[in-house]
This record gives C-alpha cells, structure tokens and sequence, in this order.
C-alpha cells in the first residue's frame, strides 16, 4: 500500500477521530486518503485555525490533536498555532507535505526549510519508514509539545508494506466522514473514546512512584529543617493531568476535596478541585485571589505539583522568596491513572505523622481560620463592576456552571478570569503563555470536536473581544458547516484595550453571510434569555454585546 494509506491506518491505531485541515499540492496525496477513511477530516478555513483547533482538542480530551497542511504556506500559516500550543504544552502533531525529496533545500516553488516550525522537535520523513511514527506520535502525547512532521510527495506516494489491516476494517464507514450534520458520526461504538495513550504502562507507573518517593523524602529532609510549620500549601499545575483522560481529570476533584492543606492552582489547572470547597484558594499569581495570594506569601513550604513556575504564576517581585519554599513532586514520566494522584495525596497525607520539633504537624494548622475565609475576600478583587465588567458577570451568571470556555486575548479574558468560579477541569481555556488574539473561535472549534468525539456533555462557549474576533472570524464557516452548538460572544467596545479604538464592521450582517444565527445586545438584561434562548437550541449562535471600555481593575499581585 502507499506510505499515505499506511500513515492514516497509523492514525486510526491511535484511535484519533478528528483532524483539521486545509488542502494543497504538496499534501493531496495524504489529503484524499483521509477524505476516503472514516477519520472526520475537518476543512478550516485557515491553517492557523486548524492549529488552534487541533490545540483546543487536544487540552479538552487531553490526547493528541492533529492538524494537517500543505508545505510553504500552509505550514507558515499554522505557526502561530503552534507557537500558541508550545507555550501551553498542549500536544499537537501538526503533519505538513513537502516537494519531493529531491528539490528540498533547493529554490522549488513553495520549497521552504521547516527549522521554523520545529518549534520543539521536528521530524522530517525522508525514509519511508513507518517505525519511527510510534516514536514521534509518543513524544508528542508525553511532552505535551506540538510536533511538527513533515513528509516529501514521493514518500507519501512510495509503497510499503504494512501489516496492519484496520483500516479495511473501518472502511465501511466511509460515509461517516461526509459532512454537514456532525452528529451521525457519533452513533457507533465502535468510535467510542478509548485512550489509546493510556495502556497501562506498568513500568511508567513504577518510574512515577519512585520519583515520589524520592521527592517526599525531600520534603521530610526540608521539614526537618524548618521545625515548627505553620503553613503548608499546595501547588497545583496542569502537569498534574499527566494522560488521564478527561473524565478521570474531573476525578482528582474528589481526592482533593477531603485534603485539609489548602490547595492554590495555576491559570491552566484552574478547576481540578472545584473553587467553592474550603480547602480552594484558588488561582495564585499576577491575577490570583487576594486570599490565595496571601497564603502563597505567608507560607513556609509550598507542594508544588505539576507547575511550571511561570512569570504569569511567580511574578517577579515575589519570584525569588517564593522559589525558595518550593518542593516539587517530581512527576516526570507522566501520571497515567488516577493511582498514581491519590498515591501522591497519601504521601503528603502522611507526612502528618511526622513530628516536627513535637510541636505542629504538618496539615494541623493548615486552614487556620477556616471559618474567616470568607467568600468575597477569596474570589473577588473587583469591587465596583463597570459596564463592560458586569456584561461579563451577566453572561456567566447564565452558563451553566460547567460549560467549557474559551477565551481570546484582551480585556474580556481578565473579566471572565476573575468572576467565573472555575468547578471542573479546563473550565476556561485561555492562551495563558502566548495570549493570542484569535485563539478563541478555532479553539472554541476543537474543544467542541473534542467533547463530541469523547461523549462529553457539556456546552462550548467562546467569549472575544471586537479585535480578537476578527482575527479568525471566517471558522464561522466552518462552525456552519458543521452545525456546531457552540456559542460565540463578540464583546463590542471599538477598542483594543488600552491600545487604542477600532472601527468595527457589522457583526450581524458577517454571522448573517455565514448562515448563523445571531442577536445584537445593548441592555445588560437582554443577556440572560438570548442565553436561554441558545441552550434550547441545537445550533450555533452569536450574541455581539454593546459594551463600554473599562479599566482593568489592579493586579492583586504585582
Ligand atoms: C495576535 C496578537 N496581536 C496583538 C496582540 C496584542 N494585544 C493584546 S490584547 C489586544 C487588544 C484586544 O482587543 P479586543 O479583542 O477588542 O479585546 P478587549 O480588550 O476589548 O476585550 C491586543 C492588540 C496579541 N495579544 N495578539
Ligand atoms: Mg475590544
């Protein structure tokens, strides 16, 4: 068979469902042989929004998404995709064509070296040689890293021999993979989520344990030295996600909840223990709770798990004072199934056992003042809402608790930060590293594909700002095309933040020209039943809402 069929039957091995696309000469080789098995092939309208997308997929199913590009342009335009997906560690293996082997590195049309979208590893396949997928598809799951692989025409043509014989198997399914109505595709069984990165690695599991255990002792050896500990913390990042699959993220919630250390998170791993329990600080950093802020400040050890200490987390300031009361439970190989969280919460558990200078056990005076941790001091450092603020409250006031939203760049994304209560996992998805404008209609795409695929129910929602959601408005298309219920806000104040005003165009008339449906909103009131109004439908839906600029309220850390 050609490389091209052997690729895609990999592919299906790996149980990947969905992968967004956008044709061209260079690829149409791999192109069709998708369009002909029972994989969905999702044609975006531009090659970013397919990165984006692909990224979305990816942090809701916690597996990989694969976004698909011709060489030259194509794969430029998914840069910024990419870049995005790097800096939040999101596992995206964008696949690219290439000239044939012969003219790469000469001066061929649309001949172009791919260094640039190596962002973290690249492989570029120049043997028709189908060992290495394995190796390229598994550094892409377990770095949590977009993976660029980049593939000649004539390797794509060349043919190899496979003994794989699943695809002729799924081929009857042919028909799922034409368009339009989404939701056929997700009657079989046969389709149903099996994460095919989670297989049980026994040897994994031993290699986590064992650098537990290595860093409890650490942290004993520390405790020993500090004495009397007042108060503990723990830290949590969205390493703690490892490969579980996303139904065993909302799980960790309920280990968590019966901890009596109090637990602080990063923006990312916002939700993995629902922000209303006691024990929930919540976000720490530059936009973090006054409460959790605090706690970090105060202090003597912190438990970090799975946070990558970024400046948006530790700004600089505090950065160096806080690192120095950081142990880190090194969970390097990847957790892999809920075992090995509670192994790690048991651990800490026991530490309570351990006398420090007879006086205090860890966890005792943990969550002093319990009952003085009130509710507005935790959540809420915006006093007074503005226009703009209160729009924002509004409309999450009216979402169910557990929609999935995604953010683009901008004011709207502080707002939504600050007054949404994150109770599950990815509860927002936010460009957090990379903040870019745009990220939020694609990704709103992927996140959707994703909960399709995985039969998760939960509503999509995608917030953005004017500036933002010009950037990648013709996904609208794609949205359509798919009948997607997803729904979109456009936050209309003519301004870019704090860099200067924008002439808008007529948004309805645009959502109007993609064929969905829409609504204009000047009156804070009208927010809630055009909400209501969308939940009762089964198709997407764009609320465009007057707002007036308004200052972002102080950091509560600086
Ligand atoms: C691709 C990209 N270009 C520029 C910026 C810089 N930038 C950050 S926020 C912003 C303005 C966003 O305006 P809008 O989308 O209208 O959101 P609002 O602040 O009004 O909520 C700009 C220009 C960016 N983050 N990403
Ligand atoms: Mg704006």
């Amino acid at each position: 068979m050609k490389f091209a069929e052997a690729l895609i039957n990999f592919l299906l091995k790996k149980n990947i469902k969905t992968i967004f696309s956008y044709p061209g000469e260079q690829i149409i080789e791999l192109y069709r042989e998708l369009n002909n098995s029972p994989i969905k092939n999702i044609l975006v309208r531009h090659e970013q929004g397919a990165a984006h997308m692909a990224d979305g997929y990816s942090r809701i199913t916690n597996y990989v998404g694969v976004c698909l590009a011709t060489g030259g342009p194509g794969a430029t335009n998914l840069i910024t995709g990419i870049g995005t997906a790097y800096k939040d560690s999101s596992s995206v293996l964008a696949i690219t064509g290439r000239c044939e082997r012969k003219y790469i590195n000469k001066n061929y049309f649309q001949e172009i070296k791919m260094d640039f979208l190596n962002i973290y590893k690249g492989y570029l396949m120049d043997k028709p040689n189908l060992d290495n997928l394995e190796n390229i598809f598994h550094d892409c799951l377990y770095s949590k890293k977009p993976i660029s692989l980049n593939i000649p025409q004539d390797i794509l043509k060349s043919k190899i021999i496979d003994s794989f014989n699943k695809y002729s198997e799924y081929k009857e399914y042919n028909d799922y993979n034409k368009y339009n109505n989404y939701n056929k595709y997700n009657n079989p069984n046969k389709y149903r989520h099996k994460h095919a990165g989670n297989n049980g690695d026994s040897k994994n599991s031993e290699t986590i344990k064992d650098n537990i255990r290595e860093s409890i002792k650490k942290i004993k050896d520390k405790l020993y030295n500090i004495g009397n500990v007042k108060k503990p913390l723990i830290l949590i990042g969205q390493g703690i996600y490892g490969i579980l699959p996303y139904r065993d993220m909302v799980k960790i919630n309920n280990i968590l909840k019966e901890l009596d250390i109090p637990i602080v998170t990063t923006f990312p791993a916002r939700g993995v223990i629902n922000e209303n329990y006691k024990n929930s600080l919540g976000l720490i950093g530059r936009r973090g709770t006054i409460i959790g802020n605090n706690y970090l400040l105060e202090s003597d050890i912190v438990i970090s798990i799975g946070a990558s200490l970024s400046y948006n987390t530790l700004p600089d300031g505090i950065r160096e004072s806080i690192l120095k009361k950081i142990m880190p439970i090194n969970i390097e190989g990847k957790i892999n199934s809920l075992e090995d969280i509670k192994y790690i919460f048991e651990e800490i558990n026991n530490l309570k056992v351990l006398n420090i200078n007879n006086k205090s056990n860890i966890g005792e005076n943990s969550l002093n003042n319990k009952s003085n941790i009130n509710d507005n001091v935790k959540n809420n450092i915006m006093q007074k809402l503005g226009d703009y603020s209160s729009k924002i409250k509004e409309i999450l006031d009216n979402l169910p608790e557990d929609g999935i939203i995604t953010t683009d760049a901008g004011n709207h994304t502080v707002f939504v930060s600050l007054l949404k209560k994150c109770i599950i996992p990815r509860n927002i998805i936010s460009s957090h590293g990379m903040g870019t404008m745009g990220f939020g209609i694609p990704t709103s795409i992927g996140v959707k594909f994703g909960c399709l695929d995985y039969n998760m129910d939960r509503e999509v929602i995608s917030i953005n700002g004017d500036g933002g959601f010009q950037m990648n408005l013709q996904e609208l298309a794609t949205i359509e095309e798919n009948n997607l219920k997803i729904l979109m806000i456009v936050m209309k104040n003519n301004s870019l933040n704090v860099f200067g005003s924008i002439k808008n165009p007529n948004f309805n008339k645009i959502s109007e020209a993609y064929g969905i449906d829409n609504v204009y909103i000047e009156d804070v009131y009208d927010i809630g039943q055009n909400i209501k109004y969308y939940l009762r439908n089964n198709k997407p839906y764009l609320m465009v809402i007057e707002c007036k600029n308004e200052k972002l309220p102080k950091p509560s850390m600086i």
